[in-house]
């Protein structure tokens, strides 16, 4: 095809763009890269160092990096990607890296996973955009179709697609006012929904998320989460009473708020960033007991518990309640930026006509691949594959936990594995321990992610695609670090 076919050529004294050149490893991936047709199978599923970590081409690169990027983006790892499957990650220096980060728990079935290779090949040759609200396309309803089919409740359902996982909480907030007439939302201790305006005021940790970014949105009050290891150090029954625990937040909202502002509570049935804390059983079913007695929206933030990462399609399921929205995002697409708020008909119904939306909300690609990542988690059996690598994790990490009283706790459910790190004699977070156990697997090819309000939990998201081999391998390295430092 000629240039003149996309239009007018600029004259030929006007400035022309300058790239820097692709590196010579990323020149060559994008001359030909025979292995995609493959899929998963065409990265080797083994851990495999050749430089040293980060190696010179990830340091070149860090150096452009600092020099064209904001310095506000942090960074887990100095180390820039090239391809990734199944539960490795190549960089660009041809080390094979172990996968237990997930892009924080987005490729659950697998980055580059084949159905979804295929599919969005399809849809990129079909039409790349067209705008849901302009000229809809059957992707997004299929989508929704899906969605309101497996999230939990019998009842009626709607869905609304967007870009973010923060975008899906916003909307889950105006959907509930709107149907409610109340402006007032609830969020709990340790909470993390993201990092926009509404968002960063639901969020609870100052550093780094918060701190200089004020003012934040009005009408957002915190209530005490159910944190049953850190309750358990001063009340036992607080820790192992949910129902109790529940009591403790609602009163606090009742005094401080009153249900009669209040629009929604906004939980994580699995708390993420704040550590993987799963709250004591009967908690979450107290609380939507009070919500529907007070006209109050449930709102289950499931952006990064959702879409079979905890055992389970929705982590809801497993304390057997039906909130009565639901945010969706990460694992829904393989990668490709799609998210959503499922719920009740009647709830998402009240917003008007025209009142959400957005651009690319709902991107074909997107939806493209989520529809091939929901057929792979159904057809691969992917959701008793995160059960098998609970009991896979738990059982290597309880074991190191009995000699090693530096663990004070060790939590979360299916492939959301979380080591809460601790002083022996006060149970004091360590967050300089576990930055030294990440930093080390780092440098030894397992990727691992920091997390909790305290910066003293590692957690393991891997993809439900990893091999019990290299699962195991990687939790050997990480362990065995863990007894050196
Ligand atoms: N709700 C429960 O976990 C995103 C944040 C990474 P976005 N968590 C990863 C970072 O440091 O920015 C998250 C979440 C829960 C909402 C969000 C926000 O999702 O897709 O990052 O906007």
């Amino acid at each position: 095809m000629c240039a003149a076919s996309w239009g007018t050529p600029p004259p030929a004294d006007s400035p022309r763009l300058e790239l820097t050149d692709p590196t010579p490893q990323r020149a060559s991936r994008l001359a030909s890269s025979p292995d995609r047709l493959f899929g998963v199978s065409a990265i080797e599923q083994s851990r495999h160092i050749v430089t040293k970590i980060p190696g010179p081409a990830s340091l070149e690169l860090t150096k452009r990096r600092a020099a064209a990027v904001s310095a506000g983006v942090g960074m887990t790892m100095p180390v820039f990607a090239a391809r990734a499957a199944g539960g490795i990650v190549e960089d660009v220096d041809g080390n094979r890296l172990i996968d237990l980060g997930s892009g924080i728990a987005v490729t659950t079935i697998g980055s580059s996973a084949p159905r979804v290779v295929d599919a969005v090949s399809a849809q990129v040759a079909d039409f790349t955009h067209t705008c849901f609200m302009v000229t809809p396309y059957e992707e997004y309803v299929a989508v929704a179709e899906q969605l309101n089919r497996l999230a939990p409740g019998s009842g009626q359902k709607r869905s609304v697609l967007f870009n973010s996982g923060s975008e899906a909480v916003e909307n889950a907030v105006k959907i509930a006012r709107s149907h409610t007439k109340k402006s007032a939302v609830v969020a709990f201790d340790h909470a993390y929904h993201g990092r926009t305006n509404l968002t960063m005021a639901l969020t609870a940790k100052s550093m780094p998320y918060k701190s200089g970014f004020g003012p934040f949105a009005p009408e957002i009050y915190r209530a005490p989460l159910s944190y049953p290891y850190r309750d358990g150090l001063i009340d036992k029954e607080m820790a192992t009473d949910g129902e109790l625990a529940a009591r403790r937040a609602i009163d606090i909202i009742s005094k401080q708020v009153g249900a009669d502002n209040l629009a929604a509570i906004i939980v994580e049935p699995i708390q993420g960033e704040g550590g993987f804390i799963v709250p004591a059983e009967g908690f979450l079913p107290a609380l939507l007991r009070w919500c529907r007695e007070n006209n109050v929206v449930f709102i289950a933030d499931e952006v990064q518990t959702g879409i079979a990462r905890t055992g389970a399609m929705f982590a809801c399921e497993h304390e057997g309640i039906e909130p009565d929205l639901i945010c969706i995002a990460k694992g829904i697409a393989d990668g490709l930026p799609l998210s959503a708020v499922t719920g009740r008909a009647e709830i998402m119904d009240a917003a008007h006509t025209s009142g959400l939306g957005g651009t690319y909300g709902g991107n074909p690609l997107a939806c493209a691949a989520a529809l091939a990542t929901l057929e792979t988690i159904e057809a691969d059996g992917l959701i008793e594959r995160a059960r098998q690598i609970e009991r896979l994790m738990k059982d290597r990490l309880h074991a190191v936990q009995a000699s090693d009283d530096r663990i004070g706790d060790v939590r979360g459910r299916g492939a959301m594995i979380a080591v809460e790190f601790v002083n022996p004699d006060d149970a004091e977070p360590d967050a300089k321990l576990t930055n030294a156990l990440a930093t080390a697997a780092h440098a030894a090819g397992v990727i691992v992610l920091t997390a909790g309000t305290f910066g003293n939990v590692v957690r393991f998201l891997p993809p439900l695609t990893i091999t019990d081999e290299l699962l195991s391998e990687g939790l050997d390295v990480v362990t065995g670090l863990l007894g050196a430092l």
